[in-house]
């Protein structure tokens, strides 16, 4: 809190608003507030809305926000898919709880967003207009029901893995949402795993299943973490302004080190000849990423891609009632209330 209060209290100087002097004229006050900017992100305060920003760390949490609010929406598509087709009501049931949570996570991230002076049907005409993204993990299908067990295991975990950092953000709307996502990404990640492990320790076939998806989803879930280090565009100056606490490559290796030994603990293998612990880098070795693929499906030539934004388009246009409702009962209650 008093960090906090330094931060403000420069800015207040600045202005001449703090009782200690006049307001500093235009070029010196922009200096100003860009240094006290500075040194609430060195001193790891959190940004608010209200306090001076750049505005390429606006844009960059704009981005970065509305392609993450963009994935939890878009990433109720291939699970959804299976709700009809559950193979019991207790799975069913988690299933559908799962699938409203990403709802959840979608409507505090493009809140984030709009503390940011983005507002959602703005983000919302980006992502069907194809000018902004969403994870390349959700433009592959979900085959078998075992794929909503890997998605919990896996696209769920490399969720966690990517967020828990985000929990520390720069951004303070950002950062607190993320504290409620990763609370919720692990429980879906651990009823991933649970179903694995009853399909993998059910008949031959059950196992064959859970063992073909795991092939499937691996390597796409390699590539949530982003490009390599070397190709990242944005991660040197997202993490100087600590809206990324590490790298691509950092927590793509964190990642597969918790996964080499619960594959084990499932009894299934991963689809790479080569995860081995290495002495010397403390860390398992792994294949090498198909990054042509990657990048194909960045480009929106993955398996589903133009079958996902079709779908998100029409269920926005088959909503526009709703939203017309709630509007239209939102602007009556504030004329009632106003009477
Ligand atoms: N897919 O410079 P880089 C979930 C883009 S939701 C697509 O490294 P950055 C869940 C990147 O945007 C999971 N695009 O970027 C939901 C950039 O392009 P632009 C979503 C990708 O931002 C429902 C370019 O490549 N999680 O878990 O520093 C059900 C260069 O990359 C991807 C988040 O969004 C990708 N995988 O780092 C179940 C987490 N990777 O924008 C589960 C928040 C990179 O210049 N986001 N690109 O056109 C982040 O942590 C970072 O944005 C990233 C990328 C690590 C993803």
């Amino acid at each position: 809190m008093a960090t906090a209060a330094a931060h403000q209290t420069a800015r207040a100087q600045a202005d001449g608003t703090a009782g200690a002097g006049a307001p500093l004229e235009e070029s010196a006050r922009a200096t100003a507030y860009e240094a006290a900017f500075d040194a609430a992100v060195a001193a790891d305060e959190r940004i608010e809305p209200r306090d001076w920003m750049p505005d390429a760390y606006r844009s960059t949490l704009v981005r970065q926000i509305a392609q993450h609010a963009h994935s939890e929406i878009i990433g109720m598509q291939p699970e959804a898919n299976w709700i009809t087709r559950a193979p019991s009501l207790r799975r069913k049931a988690i299933l559908m709880a799962k699938v409203q949570d990403e709802a959840g996570h979608g409507l505090y991230l493009y809140s984030a967003a709009e503390t940011l002076g983005t507002g959602r049907d703005e983000l919302l005409d980006k992502l069907h207009s194809g000018r902004q993204k969403y994870s390349s993990i959700f433009n592959y299908p979900t085959l078998t029901w075992a794929d909503v067990g890997a998605i919990g295991w896996l696209v769920d975990g490399a969720a966690i893995t990517n967020q828990v950092p985000l929990c520390r953000c720069s951004y303070g709307p950002y950062a607190r949402a993320m504290v409620r996502v990763c609370k919720e990404e692990s429980f879906h990640q651990r009823q991933g795993y649970e179903l694995l492990l009853a399909l993998s320790r059910g008949t031959a076939e059950q196992h064959a299943m859970a063992q073909d998806a795991v092939d499937r989803w691996w390597w796409p879930s390699l590539m949530m973490f982003g490009p390599p280090d070397d190709e990242s565009a944005h991660s040197a100056q997202s993490m100087a302004w600590k809206i990324k606490r590490h790298s691509n490559d950092e927590l793509r290796q964190r990642f597969v080190d918790i996964c080499v030994p619960q594959a084990q603990s499932l009894g299934l293998t991963l689809p790479d000849p080569e995860p081995r612990w290495n002495e010397e880098r403390e860390h398992h070795d792994f294949g090498p990423i198909d990054w042509t693929e990657f990048r194909e499906v960045l480009k929106g030539n993955g398996p589903c891609n133009e079958q996902r934004i079709t779908q998100r388009k029409r269920a926005h246009d088959e909503g526009a009632w709703v939203r017309d409702a709630a509007a239209a009962y939102a602007g009556k209650h504030t004329t009632a209330g106003k009477a």
